[in-house]
């Protein structure tokens, strides 16, 4: 069977991935429709052997459209997923507009896909730093029970957006020429107060809130229990923006129920779906972000037992953040969906 597509932020960052998946993959495609804000309108986009012309997304956009996938901020989610549901399409939206809604499945599906089919026309896609950390969890959970969790990101700026990522190529090149450094999207574009990124690491990603975490890091907390369906488990972050265009990277401190051999964990690594295990301190390899970029998998390595708690675990997470942190996961998604039909 071919569907009818939508991408609904086909020129964003984002969008831009998930066209080129889908292209790749050969996703079965009857018609796809690429969508976008107003601004945007009229950009042709290669699909294939086609030229298609973006369109600006309106609630009329999603007659006959069956899977759409939607990457164009909360708001604009927040309008037309229902309207795409109710006419038909099951929108797989990576904004954070349905991710907490108990009636939305939050899928990982080499986490969660059991879940895949609890959705009423709306799945959610879930914050990449989140993804990459529930591949790694899931395994341990699985067999020693995941009890805690301390997690320290370092972020990549795509994660912010193509403008961002400009913004570090701009500010890398007016530090090294001995220009003056004006800031203009980091930490967060809606905010009156602006950090220089380039050279720099900036412990602040999304808005704060009254408890002092962040919303990027709340959202590590709560999407985790969602996904892992287990509310017991305590997650902390903080969540650091640094100049690294692609790629998100994470030191990540669990603490499971039960004893555990290091060499058990690595071989659980090695297996899980999704994950690669790059671990030889001899050799000098650990996953990194230049070398995860543009890969689908998820890394991970530095796995090492705690220095004072015999049942804590270290490691270190990297993936793309535009792939299996937002368009591979969504494709992934979409792959099952059609599968199923
Ligand atoms: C970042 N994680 O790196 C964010 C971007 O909820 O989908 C993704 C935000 C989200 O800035």
């Amino acid at each position: 069977k071919l569907f009818n597509v939508a991408v609904v932020g086909a020129t964003g960052a984002v969008g831009e991935q998930m066209i080129r998946l889908l292209a790749e993959r050969n996703f079965p495609v009857k018609e796809l429709k690429l969508l976008s804000s107003k601004r945007s309108a009229g950009t042709k986009i290669r699909f294939k052997d086609r030229e298609l012309t973006v369109e600006e997304a309106t609630p009329d956009s999603f007659r006959g459209v069956e899977i759409a996938l939607s990457s164009a901020g909360g708001d604009v989610s927040k309008e037309l997923c229902p309207i795409a549901a109710a006419a038909g399409a099951v929108c797989i939206d990576n904004t954070s507009a349905f991710r907490m809604d108990p009636e939305t499945p939050l899928i990982v599906p080499e986490v969660n896909i059991d879940k895949i089919n609890e959705h009423k026309g709306i799945i959610a896609n879930p914050n990449c730093s989140t993804i990459q950390m529930v591949l790694a969890l899931k395994p341990l959970h699985e067999r020693f029970g995941v009890s805690k969790v301390v997690v320290s990101t370092y972020q990549a700026v795509s994660g912010a957006g193509a403008k961002a990522v400009e913004e570090l190529w701009r500010q890398t090149r007016d530090v090294s020429s001995g220009n003056d450094v004006t800031p203009d999207i980091l930490p967060v574009g809606s905010l009156p107060v602006k950090h220089q990124i380039a050279f720099n690491a900036i412990p602040q990603i999304d808005k704060f809130l009254d408890n002092g975490f962040t919303n990027e890091e709340m959202k590590m907390t709560r999407e985790t229990k969602k996904i892992l369906g287990d509310d017991s488990i305590e997650v902390s972050a903080t969540c650091v923006r640094i100049p690294v265009a692609y790629g998100h990277s994470e030191s990540v401190y669990v603490e499971l129920n039960s004893d555990f051999d290091v060499e058990d964990v690595k071989r659980l690594f090695a297996d899980a779906p999704g994950l690669v295990l790059q671990d030889d301190p001899s050799r000098q390899l650990y996953p990194l972000a230049v070398t995860s970029a543009g890969k689908l998998e998820t890394f991970v390595g530095r796995v090492r037992r705690d220095l004072s708690n015999p049942r804590g675990l270290h490691m270190w997470i990297v993936s793309d953040n535009l792939l299996k942190g937002a368009a591979w996961n969504a494709v992934q998604i979409a792959e099952y969906i059609a599968i199923e039909q």
